[in-house]
């Protein structure tokens, strides 16, 4: 600690940090405005200027630092004329007329009073309301450039651009004209950043400031960033960036930001409804838990208890997770219990698992600012893990190596060194060319070889035919590219790979997340910082659905049944099914088949969302029961639900996420949920309750659900509602006093001391493209809307991104005459949906991209039934499909 005299009393505080930090901490308040802690310090404003003893001149705190025995005084006459003047210089041309809300620069004109002193008016020409989040007004400016600096030095945009000079300077977006021209992603770090309410949310004029603060996680991707909620009258008002979160580091994107309105939707459901015929007969709880209760039971004593299946959410919570699979194993008696994990990162897990023994994560997000090389795999972080995207663009931007390997032009491949643009479905090819790069040009980690892994020779002599020429004919990437990036990742160490949906929605996906494994491997790249094999995961819990055991196969810490089965039944008091469970691709099968005659679906829109929709929607018609535990009516809901029972929001309950990183974050109740919606646990207890199981399911707060987890998870025994307060904490995490795992598999891997490299056969993708099918349709995401739409498509993301749409290249859309904007008919063996095309080169002429996420397109239509072997993964990122005009 170092000592400090502040007005003459004395302090103590922390070493490493500014004078306006330190006073900060000290509690002795420093105007400033230039200042963000998320920023390099400018010290342009001069309004923390302070007296230290031995100085000739006041300094700016905020750039001057901290030294042990400084003796300082800030607020002397002298600093506060010099602050009154400056703040007077700013007012006279600030506005006084229309309302702003509040902000630093008008607090500090009223602490100084002068609010007599704001002689400027609103200039109409220097407003701009286009955009739906954020309220520019740049009469408001005071020029201390913080909007530019967030916007280039934390999320990478380089959207607000200074024009002109002196008296005449402007901060104006790089389109010249509105914010939402520009190359805005709508992060609102300018607006959040802004100290003079020059860059505004809208909500903040609209509905008043917070009057309470709630820290919480975000409720949309895997990333889990920490945001506080502020509510005012039990209403949602703003969400900030967390600023000490370790994964976000006070960041947010649009979606945690803004897109958070969705729960005062005027089609929220609040009442539960029993479906009769054609429509929805609403119903009290009593008589839908005892509806559902009844069902269950009918058709259990009927047809068995594995005619029944759950769903677990990867929206929901850990606790509520495992709530259903306990409900299914222990109150249904059925293993038949899975999560969209299948659908998305299966294959990431069963690849991981099979070859280093945990299938998660191998590090963390701060690993990305200790790489020297990145490799990005088959994820489009910009857009669907925005703010891991910005950091991996930031790690760019100051010097460490960028790999893309994609088959369109990302953002992130925009800005990489080398973009190894494969056919989609030629990943396998590629990760072999890589090893055989390594391999012939001795680029291989011979320590860690010889310290840590087998089957280096029988591997060498597999992969002997991929020569980066040949596989350049298969996948379609440059030779010499290849080779360029085997070289780069072996040598600019150590190397990070990310990877996404590119390498596991494919019939070889699980084989596809392997052959990435074997390239860290023979490189070292594991088990150290800045390396590993991360697949970033999808939703909120989506780790977490699967970890709590919502999974056939698995219980919760993602333990084989049979080895985790002792344990768990001494906790349970009941015994788990023998039976082997179906995963969800099997349960379709099996509906279709009349063997599954009931499926509890918790926040999961299986029929939008599955593949090859015609066949999904005619195995759920054919079930007795379907239960929709959701906010919304969901297309499953809409079209094919007979039960539906309204879920609170995660802004509207307790609990945990597990993020990508296998972390466990809290996440708080930051208002009731509306009357009549209930939290998916406490739905579940009633359930429960309802079949005449209560015995294990009488819990009253979330917190009592996780120390029951605790007792059955041995990895995550150590982590206590207590010790999450802020930030969360990574398993491993055995023990109270562990203090989490960042990196796995540090010196000897979690399946043992060795891991063997794969031979990994490549079988050549299913799908290929024929003289009726011409074109590989891709699917995937981008940026404003989130899987199903439920929740950003009740949002002004609407306006950011109004439909689905179809990416076509131009050579395509000239060959077939069609521009962005004009409506296609894309037409697969399985079936067809319409959607808009936008004509643009990131995709490759032959290939075209497209979203899936609103029922009006149905884009899952379109989508074939082909799975990965392992895992049953559907194959969504390839679909021979013809394209033609759509009539009318
Ligand atoms: N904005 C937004 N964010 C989201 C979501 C959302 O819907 N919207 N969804 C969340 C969920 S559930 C998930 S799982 C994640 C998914 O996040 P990502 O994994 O990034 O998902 P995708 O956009 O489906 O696909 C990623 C990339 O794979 C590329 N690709 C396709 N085929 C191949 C191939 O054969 N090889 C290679 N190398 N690349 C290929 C695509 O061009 C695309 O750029 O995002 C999460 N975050
Ligand atoms: N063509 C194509 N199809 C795909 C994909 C693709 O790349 N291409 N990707 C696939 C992937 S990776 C995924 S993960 C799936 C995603 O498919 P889904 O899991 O269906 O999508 P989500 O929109 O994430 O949300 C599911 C539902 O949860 C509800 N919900 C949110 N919070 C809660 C809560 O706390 N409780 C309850 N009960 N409900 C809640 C939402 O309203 C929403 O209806 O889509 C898959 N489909
Ligand atoms: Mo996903």
């Amino acid at each position: 600690m170092l000592r400090l005299v502040v007005n003459g009393e004395p302090r103590q505080v922390e070493p490493g940090v500014t004078l306006l930090t330190a006073l900060e901490r000290a509690g002795v308040h420093v105007p400033h405005l230039c200042h963000d802690p998320r920023l390099a310090p400018v010290g342009a404003c001069r309004l923390c200027v302070v007296e230290l003893r031995g100085a000739s001149r006041p300094v700016a705190a905020c750039t001057t630092p901290v030294v042990d025995g400084m003796e300082i005084e800030t607020h002397t006459p002298a600093l506060e004329h010099e602050r009154s003047t400056l703040l007077r210089l700013l007012a006279w041309s600030y506005p006084s007329d229309a309302p702003v809300g509040d902000n630093a620069f008008l607090a500090e004109v009223r602490a100084h009073g002068l609010e007599g002193e704001l002689k400027g008016r609103t200039d109409p020409d220097r407003s701009d309301e286009a955009h739906p989040y954020i309220r520019v007004d740049m009469s408001r400016c005071i020029y201390c450039y913080r909007c530019e600096r967030i916007c280039n030095d934390l999320q990478g945009q380089f959207t607000w651009r200074v024009w002109n000079r002196g008296a005449d300077t402007r901060i104006r977006p790089d389109s010249g004209t509105t914010l939402l021209e520009s190359s805005c992603v709508s992060c609102g770090a300018c607006a959040d950043s802004c100290p003079s309410g020059a860059l505004v949310d809208h909500t903040l004029l609209e509905l008043g400031a917070a009057s309470t603060w709630t820290r919480t996680t975000c409720p949309y991707c895997g990333v889990g960033c920490e945001m506080n909620v502020g509510t005012r009258n039990g209403r949602l008002v703003q969400v900030r960036p967390v600023l000490d979160a370790p994964v976000n580091k006070g960041h947010l994107c649009v979606k945690g930001r803004y897109a958070f309105r969705f729960g005062e939707a005027a089609d929220r459901i609040t009442t539960p409804m029993i479906r009769e015929g054609d429509s929805w007969r609403p119903v009290t709880w009593d008589e839908a838990v005892q509806h559902v209760a009844d069902r269950l039971k009918q058709l259990r004593a009927t047809y068995g208890p594995d005619s029944i299946g759950v769903l677990g959410s990867a929206r929901a919570t850990n606790e509520e997770n495992y709530l259903a699979q306990k409900f299914a194993r222990a109150v249904v008696g059925t293993n038949n219990v899975d999560s969209c994990a299948r659908v998305c990162h299966a294959p990431s897990a069963a690849a991981l698992r099979s070859m280093l023994g945990t299938g998660a994560s191998t590090n963390s997000f701060d690993d990305i600012e200790l790489a020297r090389t990145l490799v990005v795999f088959g994820s489009n972080a910009t857009e669907n893990h925005p703010v891991v995207g910005a950091r991996i663009r930031q790690a760019a931007r100051r010097g460490a190596r960028l790999i893309v390997v994609d088959p369109r032009r990302t953002e992130l491949a925009e800005i990489a060194d080398i973009h190894l643009r494969l056919r989609a479905g030629t990943d396998i090819p590629l990760l072999h060319a890589l090893a055989w790069t390594l391999l012939h040009e001795h680029l291989v980690d011979a320590d860690f070889l010889a310290a840590r892994v087998d089957g280096l020779e029988e591997f060498e002599s597999f992969v002997a035919p991929w020569t980066p020429e040949r596989t350049a004919e298969e996948c379609g990437a440059d030779a010499d590219l290849i080779r360029r990036a085997a070289r780069m990742y072996a040598t600019e160490k150590p190397s990070m790979c990310f990877h996404g949906l590119g390498l596991t929605e494919h019939v070889q996906g699980t084989d596809t997340v392997m052959a990435l494994v074997n390239l860290a491997l023979l490189t070292g790249n594991v088990g150290r910082p800045g390396t590993g094999l991360n697949p970033l995961r999808g939703q909120n819990n989506v780790q977490g659905a699967a970890h709590m055991g919502c999974d056939p196969r698995h219980l919760a810490g993602y333990a084989p049944i049979e080895s985790g089965r002792a344990q768990v039944e001494a906790v349970w008091g009941a015994p788990i099914p023998s039976s082997q469970g179906l995963d969800l691709m099997e349960m379709m099968d099996a509906a279709r088949a009349g063997r599954l005659k009931a499926l509890y679906a918790i926040g999961y829109d299986v029929l939008l969302t599955n593949p090859n929709a015609n066949e999904t929607l005619e195995a759920l018609s054919q079930l007795d029961l379907l239960v929709v535990q959701d906010m919304f009516l969901s297309e499953t809901a809409r079209q094919v639900g007979t039960v539906f029972l309204p879920a609170a929001s995660s802004f509207e309950k307790d609990g945990t996420f597990m993020n990508s990183e296998r972390r466990i974050q809290r996440v708080r109740r930051a208002l009731p949920p509306p009357e009549g919606a209930r939290a998916d646990w406490q739905i579940l207890c009633a359930l429960a309750a309802a079949i005449g199981r209560p015995h294990g399911f009488t819990f009253a707060s979330a917190e009592e659900i996780w120390e029951e987890v605790r007792r059955v998870w041995k990895a995550g025994a150590g982590i206590s509602y207590q010790r999450i307060e802020r930030g969360g904490l990574q398993w491993p995490c055995p023990s109270e006093d562990h203090p989490g795992t960042q990196i796995l598999h540090q010196g000897t891997f979690a399946s043992g001391a060795r891991a063997a490299l794969r031979r990994v056969e490549y079988r050549g993708a299913a799908e290929r493209p024929t003289a009726q099918y011409p074109f590989v349709l891709v699917t995937g995401r981008r940026l404003y809307q989130f899987n199903a739409g439920t929740m950003t498509g009740r949002t002004l993301n609407i306006v950011l991104q109004p439909r689905d749409e179809l990416a076509i290249a131009p050579e395509d859309a000239d060959r077939l005459g069609l521009q962005s904007g004009d409506r296609v008919v894309v037409r697969s063996q399985d079936g067809e949906a319409t959607i808009s095309i936008r004509v643009t080169d990131e995709v490759s002429p032959g290939e075209v991209f497209a979203t899936f996420q609103s029922g009006e397109v149905f884009l899952n239509r379109v989508t074939s039934s082909q799975r990965d072997s392992v895992t049953h993964t559907p194959e969504y990122k390839r679909t021979a499909v013809d394209l033609r005009r759509a009539s009318g």
